[in-house]
């Protein structure tokens, strides 16, 4: 009880709950889904822009794209041993994740047609999770929110870099421009769905914003980044493939259409386009990393036996 009641103190308080605090099993069981589910994104996530470095039009093209999907690993080890502070164990979560009992973001099960696919990524995806992300810094668990500062410095950094390729793009070509637009009209209801489920069937939101792990609704990020990416899309002079979205003075936001939920569904369930690619990729690459881990562990053993032995 008395346990408890501190634990409530500290959420009330709007303090930080730290890995040897006492936590309800709850509290404990959702941080580790969400936060794990995050770091399989980052991880899925390196995938769909990876495809492209090898065939990045320019040097400088290519050493942007490498840093900003080294970034994306960084995330996902940051994540993981945030998970791990929690009591759950990486490989674990990992095996969790090559066997489909665990979710990664819908957003990384559409392929990456084309080089404007890139730009797109970092304007809207990475946009998008900055709206996510920017509320997870005041996250109540204290790992999880350290770790999302750094995270969304460097998200910050990557949206970025998404907008200046798109607004090279469109100050080149026919081509170039409608490229662009192909990619935006793709990508564009994909990055709503981001944000999950409407708040009327998103089954955690209630609870997590009770224990200040979430801090906003679905609902209610998803209008924020609609609001920030209207006038982006204006000034890089591309049409958001939406009839519905229009300002709403009386509601001092825009209205916008209504993603395609079956589809969100059917992503999520694991019947997305390249769902199957994305986690028989993951799966090969960790079987083949097998004899890194092995020598690692090999090393660290026998530096260990040498320091005991010299002590
Ligand atoms: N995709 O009750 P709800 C990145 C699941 S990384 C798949 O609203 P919650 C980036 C949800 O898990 C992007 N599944 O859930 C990386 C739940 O299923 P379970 C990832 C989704 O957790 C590289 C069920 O649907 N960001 O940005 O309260 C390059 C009901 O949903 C999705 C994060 O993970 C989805 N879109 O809210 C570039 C941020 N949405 O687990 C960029 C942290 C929902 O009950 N996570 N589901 O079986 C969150 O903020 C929350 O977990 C969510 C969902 C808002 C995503």
């Amino acid at each position: 009880m008395e346990l408890e009641a501190e634990f409530e103190r500290v959420l009330a308080a709007d303090q930080r709950v730290e890995p040897r605090d006492w936590m309800p099993d709850g509290y404990r069981r959702t941080l580790v889904r969400q936060i794990a589910q995050h770091a399989h994104s980052e991880i899925i996530g390196m995938q769909p822009e990876g495809n492209w470095i090898s065939r990045a039009p320019s040097l400088r093209r290519k050493a942007i794209l490498l840093a900003k999907v080294q970034d994306e690993a960084g995330h996902g080890l940051y994540l993981y041993a945030a998970a791990e502070t929690l009591g759950a164990d990486r490989a674990d979560l990992t095996e969790r994740l090559i066997t489909g009992r665990q979710k990664y973001s819908s957003i990384f099960n559409y392929p990456t047609l084309t080089f404007a696919d890139v730009g797109v990524i970092g304007w809207l995806v990475d946009g998008a999770a900055i709206c996510n992300q920017v509320p997870l810094c005041r996250t109540s668990y204290g790992p999880y929110a350290r770790a999302m500062i750094r995270v969304c410095k460097e998200e910050s950094f990557h949206q970025r870099q998404g907008y200046e390729l798109l607004a090279t793009m469109m100050a080149g070509t026919d081509a170039q421009r409608s490229m662009v637009q192909d990619a935006v009209d793709r990508w564009w209801w994909p990055s709503l769905m981001m944000f999950g489920p409407p708040d009327a069937e998103s089954a955690n939101t209630e609870r997590s914003v009770a224990w200040r792990i979430k801090r906003n609704t679905n609902d209610e990020l998803r209008q924020k980044f609609v609001d920030m990416t209207v006038p982006q899309a204006a000034k890089l002079g591309v049409t958001l493939p939406d009839p519905e979205l229009r300002w709403n003075a009386e509601r001092g936001h825009h209205d916008f259409g209504t993603p395609d939920w079956d589809e969100f569904r059917r992503v999520v369930g694991g019947d997305g386009p390249c769902n199957a690619q994305r986690v028989a990729h993951r799966r090969t690459a960790h079987e083949e990393g097998e004899w890194v881990r092995a020598a690692a562990t090999a090393h660290a053993a026998k530096r260990a036996a040498r320091e005991a032995g010299a002590a």
